[in-house]
């Protein structure tokens, strides 16, 4: 999508094994691309989850729900405003959200269940992310914010509910547990 609003409904989208197969191999496809402040809400992600969503100059999810999340559920290609407003990830191996541009992130009451890290910033790259994590329940998972970045940061706000999550953030080498 360029731009604009999609409303899924509640529907559910599986991808094809054309796209990959949901496990963690680099090079998958997403099974959405959104542009330029295009918003997509009410969609299920089933499985096969493939690369999931990828964002380029910005888009806001509403109440999407990643129901075995595949590579990883949202990668951020290009700068822009990312939001994500209610929804939900499962089973995700490794990363939920995956930040690959400087960006900033606004979290809003999603629900994570079954993570290595809910948003992770390119590994070993300078990027210049904002992340606002804003409510919300996390469970089962090690870092809700990973960067490398000396020019990340995240804020965390309201009540955020945890359950057997290790670490706040994981910045380099550096763990803040809870
Ligand atoms: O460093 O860039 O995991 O977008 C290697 C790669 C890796 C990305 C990322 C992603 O960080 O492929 O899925
Ligand atoms: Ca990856
Ligand atoms: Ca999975
Ligand atoms: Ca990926």
């Amino acid at each position: 999508m360029d731009g604009g609003v999609f409303d899924g409904k509640g529907a559910t989208y599986t991808a094809s094994s054309r796209l990959g197969d949901g496990g963690q191999a680099e090079g998958q496809s997403p099974i959405f691309i959104l542009k330029n402040g295009a918003t997509l809400k009410n969609v299920n992600i089933g499985e096969n989850g493939a690369d999931g969503i990828h964002v380029y100059n910005g888009a806001t999810v509403e109440n999407v729900n990643w129901l075995d999340v595949g590579e990883d559920a949202l990668t951020v290609k290009s700068e822009g405003d990312v939001n994500i407003l209610g929804g939900s990830a499962k089973g995700a191996s490794d990363k939920i959200f995956q930040v690959n541009a400087d960006a900033h992130i606004y979290i809003r009451d999603f629900d994570a269940d079954g993570f290595t890290t809910l948003v992770r910033t390119n590994g070993g790259k300078q990027l210049d992310v904002d992340v606002v994590i804003d409510g919300g329940s996390f469970s089962n998972g090690a870092n809700l914010f990973r960067t490398d970045s000396t020019l990340a940061n995240v804020t965390f706000q309201s009540d955020i509910n945890l359950s057997n999550v290790k670490n706040w953030t994981r910045v380099g080498d550096q763990q803040s547990g809870v």
